[in-house]
């Protein structure tokens, strides 16, 4: 089978809900993968984020095998011998009192938006089903119904209402509209992405967090930071929310917290809101099971031994000086922290981003535009200086082909 029969399969059997780079990938070490072809290719989407610690990692992939020939799910009608090792080390590590483990991001924004509203009645005093959670134009948590509720984007909420109510929706980083949507008494949280990924990494204003949070405070509102995608050492520090000083009182990770070998996310909160949920008010068949218990404690132990936060960091710097050096009047803008950038590129001559990508898997790099004009570049943070360089490299290469 050559790349086309692979591609013609998935169009055959699989649903159409993605547009897919036409690249078939079928290994990936660090920050390459290899298509069926042989190909080798610099991966500068790391699967959304999922892959921070590069593609199977060799520590994360043994965590993973050595748990799954032990005990892979008990479910939580029974204890386990692994879960409490993990909530203990997750917990300390990002210094809160408890975690509430799930699977995928978007169940670990529902799990958060429940909390808020439980503690809303619980302990803040709202009406019973009055509760109201602030959210930002532009956001993406998710694609359940509920989180699509929130959505500001036509193609993520047309056609699948009616939809959840109690959401306010205010412009992301905008001081004043946050202000004037928490004199609303019934406001039980601020939901917020620290850097907005899938629009486009939309780095807020410097003290943007910080003042977030106080006001928050201020109203007696949580604040909840979905470090889904901007959490794990992407931005350059552990989470995007550090680079602010700001701690959450809810905290969302997904992702990267197992090094995307397979979907593990999780809730962090203090006692005062966490045990507002009580036995059997909340649950998941595989949230906390055996296997993702030893694979995040892996995936997170890579992420401090190797350093990745202070290589995002350094080598994030590198990134968008070469990009902005690019003489090419397709490129507008380049943004970003850390090893999460996008440049917005200006269509020419009827090409357009999508034409750049298919450029650069060309030369041998893959990356995918989001809202037609921008491409996001977010290699594995395992990426080391002459390997990003050599990147750059073949970037510009493609940026050439358009002058
Ligand atoms: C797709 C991008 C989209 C997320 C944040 C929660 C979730 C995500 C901040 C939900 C997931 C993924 C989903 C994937 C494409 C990708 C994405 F921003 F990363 F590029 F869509 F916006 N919070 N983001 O970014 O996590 O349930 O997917 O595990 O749905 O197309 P999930």
């Amino acid at each position: 089978m050559n790349a086309q029969d692979y591609i013609n399969r998935e169009e055959r059997y699989g649903a159409h809900n993605y547009h897919p780079l036409p690249v078939v990938l079928e290994r990936g070490e660090g920050p390459f993968v290899w298509d069926v072809e042989g190909k080798r290719y610099f991966d500068f989407l790391s699967a959304y984020s999922a892959v921070n610690q590069g593609h199977c990692h060799p520590k994360i992939v043994k965590a993973l095998t050595d748990q799954a020939q032990k005990l892979t799910l008990t479910s939580r009608a029974f204890y386990n011998s692994v879960l409490g090792e993990y909530e203990e080390y997750v917990t300390k590590y990002f210094g809160y009192d408890k975690v509430l483990p799930m699977n995928s991001g978007a169940e670990g924004d529902e799990t958060a938006l429940k909390l808020c509203r439980k503690w809303g009645y619980k302990r803040k005093g709202i009406k019973e089903n009055n509760a109201k959670i602030i959210c930002c134009e532009g956001n993406f948590h998710g694609r359940t119904i509920t989180i699509i509720s929130m959505s500001t984007d036509p193609d993520a909420r047309n056609d699948y209402g009616p939809f959840t109510p109690g959401f306010i929706i205010i412009p992301y980083n905008d001081l004043n509209a946050l202000e004037k949507a928490l004199k609303d008494p019934d406001v039980a949280g601020f939901l917020v992405e620290p850097i907005q990924g899938e629009a486009g990494v939309f780095v807020p204003d410097e003290g943007y967090l910080k003042k977030s949070y106080d006001l928050c405070r201020k109203h007696n509102v949580l604040f909840i930071a979905d470090e889904v995608q901007t959490g794990i050492a992407r931005t350059g520090k552990l989470l995007a929310c550090d680079h602010e000083g700001v701690r959450p009182d809810i905290l969302i990770l997904g992702k990267a917290l197992s090094g995307g070998v397979m979907p593990i996310s999780a809730v962090l909160a203090d006692d005062e809101i966490m045990l507002t949920i009580r036995p059997g008010e909340h649950g998941s068949t595989f949230g906390g099971n055996p296997l993702a218990a030893k694979v995040a404690i892996a995936a997170l132990e890579v992420i401090k031994d190797e350093k990745l936060a202070e290589n995002s960091d350094r080598l994030g710097k590198i990134f968008r000086d070469e990009m902005k050096s690019i003489k090419s009047d397709m490129i507008e803008l380049v943004r970003g922290k850390g090893l999460l950038n996008a440049v917005v590129v200006r269509p020419k001559n009827g090409k357009t981003a999508w034409d750049v990508c298919l450029a650069m898997k060309d030369a041998g790099l893959i990356a995918k535009p989001t809202h037609e004009h921008i491409i996001r570049f977010a290699p594995p943070l395992v990426i080391n200086e002459a390997q990003l360089r050599e990147a750059v490299g073949l970037i510009k290469k493609a940026f050439k082909l358009f002058e």
